[in-house]
């Protein structure tokens, strides 16, 4: 069984560039349904014990769209309550640095990212990812993510879908992701990432609990 994580801060932390009702309706209700259909799916296809990781990545090479849908969105709902924090600072050392390599700076990385979010049609995800050591900004549709992708490394990312925004922003895609982009991302989670893919520590999991036996 996967459990819903906790957010990793109140539901008014983000304010004002992302509202308690937004996190609120985010985490309690779409990102808890995701969780509660992948466990169901589990276990009508006899997965239990798998990682949530191992889970998406045979669901997506077995063509099992309900379950990677599912999955996927589970994983990757938990991966950006992780990537926001209050208040979130600047990149430093290492990760300015490979700003710096592939973008110019964190202004132009912020074009970079605004551009492909808006751009990117209907719903889906904003990432920067490190790929052959450089960092790049990529999109993908629906619950698609970085996991079936060897050699990708997320770093960060935003969620496309209208039900990140709607509530804040209605339609404004783009201001969403300028005021995201200004204020909300953990750069020490996105560096701890960026080392991760260099071969220093353990990139993001989802984290798994010990199954609990029945009484
Ligand atoms: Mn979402």
């Amino acid at each position: 069984m996967f459990k819903l994580p906790d957010l990793p801060y109140a539901y008014d932390a983000l304010q004002p560039a992302m509202s308690a009702e937004t996190l609120r309706f985010h985490h309690d209700k779409h990102h808890a349904a995701y969780v509660k259909t992948t466990n169901e799916l589990v276990e009508k296809e006899g997965l239990q014990g798998r990682s949530l990781e191992d889970v998406v990545r045979e669901a997506k090479q077995a063509g099992k769209s309900k379950l990677f849908n599912n999955a996927a969105q589970a994983w990757n709902h938990a991966f950006f309550w992780n990537c926001m924090t209050p208040g979130g600072g600047k990149p430093a050392g290492d990760l300015e640095q490979a700003i710096a390599q592939g973008f110019g700076d964190l202004e132009q990385l912020k074009q970079a990212f605004v551009t492909e979010g808006v751009g990117h049609f209907a719903s889906g995800w904003v990432w920067i990812v490190a790929e052959d050591d450089q960092l790049k900004v990529i999109s993908t549709h629906d619950a698609g993510d970085t996991l079936d992708q060897p050699g990708v490394t997320p770093i960060l990312v935003c969620d496309l879908w209208e039900h990140a925004y709607y509530v804040d922003y209605r339609n404004d895609r783009k201001g969403f992701l300028e005021q995201w982009f200004d204020a909300l991302p953990d750069w020490q989670f996105a560096a701890h990432q960026l080392a991760a893919a260099r071969g220093q520590g353990e990139a993001w999991r989802y984290p798994t609990e010990p199954e609990r036996k029945q009484a």
